[in-house]
């Protein structure tokens, strides 16, 4: 006997509103195992589980299923005297379920909400679209309160009515389970009434055209399946080979099975029990359901954590390659470094205050004039800086490119390293200005054009964020302390570090403001798929439909 309470019939609803949103996202055999099984578990919900638990008093579906020509049609019929559903040599016979209530229970069948996705017939159709159609009858030999379902067979070779036969099964409150004494031990039937067991559903068997005398030896045989399978104590009701009478099996045969089917609808204890039993046994079904649909989700969550860890050291590595590249001057055409530190770097004037006179002015003006001028070494370092921007961007988007994402926008980002670049420049020539707070110190920078000294402060910059280490770096090192000290004459050892220390500052926030952008392109979708219901609220459900938190 069941003591569980049963979850209120709000938490199921709650819980199906939740599935019908989940969703797998990411494609593959887990996903679709997940997603078949997220169907199943609404088809439950719907076709049964709600409407049961909400009417835990409404008449008893008892489910008629088994092998193809097992006489299930012909049980029914014959249970009811008449030939109510076509039972026939060829197979399979029925497509279409057929329900058969007592005239008082036809209202629930016909407009409650058991297996909603069903339309309802007044007769059995054999048409194409029968898979989908419920036919209704009543007779007055059914006993109230406890309706038989003649259904397809559940080994069919037709792939509908296979499916169709498990939803029913999984909509009754009981199954009768119609087989014959030449097929009790195939192998379909048997991982149905495992997956039964499982589900704490009531079963009763009826071994149907026992020849005579074999009944003893094949129930003992029987049984013992039934116990190795937990469905120990279940009924078997035999029915000896008979000539039929009107395709119908003579009612005497049939008398054990009718007293228990009417005692089973006369006893509402028993029937609450009945029904109370297998609603526990598909819950915990479905909690396990919760629980495995949790772990798959559970999958696809990790799966996106890698994806958004590997973006973030794709763009971490981006950073600080932009930064070390910079610094290694590699990217610099040599000719122009070279002729930048050979009139720089050997006009000794620089080493000192006094030595600045119009004379250096002029042969440093005279340098920017001529070639390379100063925009065109200030191009050389703005296009190499974008340059190096665009590639590791680039670069730190490729790598791990099996991830769902936008494709790259290679004209955005190249406007967008142009504008960082740009900006990047403004902001060091308004450090240039605002570090020349002197009369002299200014007119000194003035002479030498605000342009020339931001060019200076680039490669100072540089030098300061790549580190310079290695021979091969010689050029741009040489060309970094040249313009190093050009701005000493002007503003002091001091100032210049602070300078240099400040702009490399300003370029590495420049450089990740750019890539936490780009980087954020690519988590933004995946986080997307991460959204919605996820395995720990699944973990949860399965638990609160457990009765366990709340
Ligand atoms: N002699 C005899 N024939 C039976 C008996 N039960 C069923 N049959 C015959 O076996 C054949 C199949 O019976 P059905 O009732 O159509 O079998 P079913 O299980 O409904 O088959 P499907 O609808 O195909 O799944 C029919 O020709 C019946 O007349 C029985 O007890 N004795
Ligand atoms: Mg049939």
């Amino acid at each position: 006997m069941q003591t569980l309470p049963l979850p209120a019939v709000e938490l199921l609803t709650a819980f199906r509103g939740r599935l019908a949103e989940l969703q797998f996202p990411l494609p593959g055999p887990t996903a679709a195992a997940a997603e078949h099984l997220r169907t199943a578990s609404l088809a439950q919900l719907d076709d049964y589980l709600i409407p049961r638990r909400e009417h835990l008093g409404a008449p008893l579906l008892a489910i008629v299923g088994g092998s193809t020509g097992a006489g299930k049609s012909t049980l029914v019929n014959s249970l009811i005297g008449r030939e109510l559903t076509p039972a026939s040599t060829l197979r399979p016979t029925t497509r279409s379920p057929l329900l058969v209530a007592a005239p008082a229970d036809e209202k629930w069948f016909r407009s409650g909400p058991v297996l909603p996705g069903l339309t309802r017939s007044d007769a059995q159709t054999q048409s194409a679209s029968g898979a989908t159609v419920l036919g209704i009858a009543t007779d007055p030999q059914v006993p109230e309160q406890l309706a038989l379902l003649d259904t397809p067979d559940i080994d069919s070779v037709v792939a509908e009515n296979r499916a169709l036969a498990r939803q029913l099964l999984e909509a009754g409150d009981l199954w009768l389970f119609v087989t014959t004494a030449a097929r009790y031990a195939d192998q379909v039937a048997w991982e149905l009434l495992a997956e039964a067991a499982h589900r704490q559903l009531t079963v009763a068997v009826v071994l149907n055209r026992v020849p005579p005398g074999a009944a003893e030896p094949i129930t003992e045989d029987l049984t013992r399946l039934l116990g190795q399978r937990g469905l120990a104590g279940t009924p078997i009701f035999t029915v000896e080979e008979t000539t039929l009478t009107g395709g119908l099996i003579p009612a005497a045969s049939l008398a054990p099975l009718t007293g228990w089917l009417r005692d089973l609808a006369g006893d509402r204890a028993r029937r609450e029990q009945v029904i109370r039993q297998s609603l526990v046994g598909a819950i915990d079904q479905l909690a396990e359901h919760a629980e495995d649909l949790a772990q798959a989700k559970e999958e696809q969550e990790a799966q996106v954590r890698e994806w958004e860890a590997q973006i973030e050291r794709a763009f971490a590595n981006a950073r600080r390659q932009i930064l070390v590249e910079t610094g290694d001057g590699a990217w610099l055409r040599a000719e122009v470094l070279a002729r930048w530190q050979d009139f720089v770097g050997t006009s000794d004037v620089f080493r000192t205050l006094e030595g600045w006179t119009g004379a250096v002015r002029d042969r440093v003006g005279a340098w920017f004039r001529g070639r390379p001028d100063p925009a065109q070494v200030q191009e050389e370092l703005t296009s190499g800086l974008s340059t190096i921007v665009v590639n590791e961007v680039e670069q730190a988007w490729i790598s791990g490119a099996a991830r769902p994402g936008p494709a790259l926008d290679h004209a955005q980002l190249q406007q967008e390293a142009d504008q960082l670049v740009a900006t990047w420049q403004r902001e060091l020539l308004g450090l240039v200005r605002t570090a020349a707070p002197g009369k002299r110190q200014r007119a000194r920078l003035v002479s030498l054009g605000l342009n020339t000294a931001t060019v200076a402060l680039m490669l100072v910059v540089f030098a300061t964020t790549g580190g310079l280490v290695g021979a091969e770096l010689a050029v741009a090192g040489g060309s970094a302390v040249v313009g190093q000290k050009l701005l000493e004459t002007i503003f002091g050892e001091q100032a210049v570090r602070n300078l240099a220390r400040q702009g490399a500052d300003l370029l590495s926030d420049r450089v990740s403001e750019l890539t936490d952008r780009w980087a954020e392109q690519l988590r933004a979708p995946l986080a997307e798929l991460n959204a919605g219901v996820g395995s720990e609220e699944l973990s949860t459900w399965a638990k609160r439909l457990r009765g366990g938190a709340q």
